[in-house]
């Protein structure tokens, strides 16, 4: 049933997937009845049959009948599926601790700048007068010793299968939002503001090569809100490996150097 969306590849989007099948499912036969209902009224009352109008309400209690089912069915949506699970995945997140890995995002017109905390765990002091587009794109101070391992990336995010990953968005300029379709991860990042967005990838970028016959194909970060005029330009890469491969890149980044020939569309 779940053909016509992306490639799933987290641990929620399951639930997300399922309340869209039931939704689309359910409002499809609700259009399907109410589309034959008029077209049966467009004949039963036609001129040549009928030629005046009748004020009164309608005598038989089907309408009600009908009403009340597609409510039902609503509110019951509402109080088992929805509400439930925003407040799993979004009001009540829990605090991962170390079992996660932490990251911050930091939209910007018009990209994604992703900020690990490097091996100390304790990312370095930001701050606004420290922000340069070209190597500190995201204003980290230079005196400050617990960012010295940081690392630093313009639009890839690389993180680890099988485990949860939290990132701390934020914006620099305007509302943009944050979202991966195959992970069925979308948050506007809202300046001002540091949103916390929780997501556990399933399959690893390898995976999804082969399942996809495609070597070169990525998952995607996507800018979900109409931010500006090089908006349709605001793309990153998602790359989930494994474990080892993951500890792996975090060596090999740290610390945050940007060589010249830095490409953030790495390979
Ligand atoms: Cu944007």
């Amino acid at each position: 049933m779940t053909g016509f969306l992306p490639t799933l590849a987290s641990r929620h989007g399951g639930e997300i997937d399922l309340l869209l099948t039931i939704v689309h499912s359910f409002i499809g036969i609700v259009l399907l009845g109410w589309s034959i209902y008029f077209v049966y009224v467009l004949i039963r009352f036609r001129r040549a049959r009928q030629v005046r109008a009748e004020h009164g309400a309608a005598r038989s209690h089907t309408a009600h009948a009908v009403e009340f089912t597609v409510f039902g069915v609503e509110v019951a949506l509402l109080l088992f599926f929805s509400i439930p699970f925003f407040t799993r995945q979004v009001t009540a997140l829990p605090d991962f601790g170390e079992e996660a890995v932490h990251v911050r995002v930091v939209a910007q017109q018009f990209q994604w700048n992703v900020h690990y905390a490097g091996a100390d765990g304790v990312y370095g002091r930001v701050g606004l007068e420290h922000v340069d587009d070209v190597g500190n794109p995201v204003g980290l101070d230079p005196d400050d010793p617990a960012g010295a391992d940081d690392i630093v990336r313009r639009g890839q995010l690389v993180v680890p299968v099988n485990r949860p990953v939290v990132v701390s968005l934020s914006s620099k300029d305007v509302v943009h939002s944050f979202a991966l379709p195959e992970l069925r991860v979308k948050q506007d990042a809202i300046p001002g503001m540091e949103i916390r967005v929780a997501f556990e990838p399933t399959m690893t970028t390898a995976q999804f090569r082969e399942l996809k016959g495609d070597p070169q194909r990525e998952f995607e970060i996507m800018c979900a809100q109409l931010c500006g005029q090089g908006h349709f330009s605001m793309r990153g890469v998602l790359r989930v490996l494994e474990e080892e491969e993951f500890e792996a890149w975090l060596v090999e980044n740290a610390p945050s150097t940007e060589d010249e020939e830095y490409d953030p569309f790495f390979d």
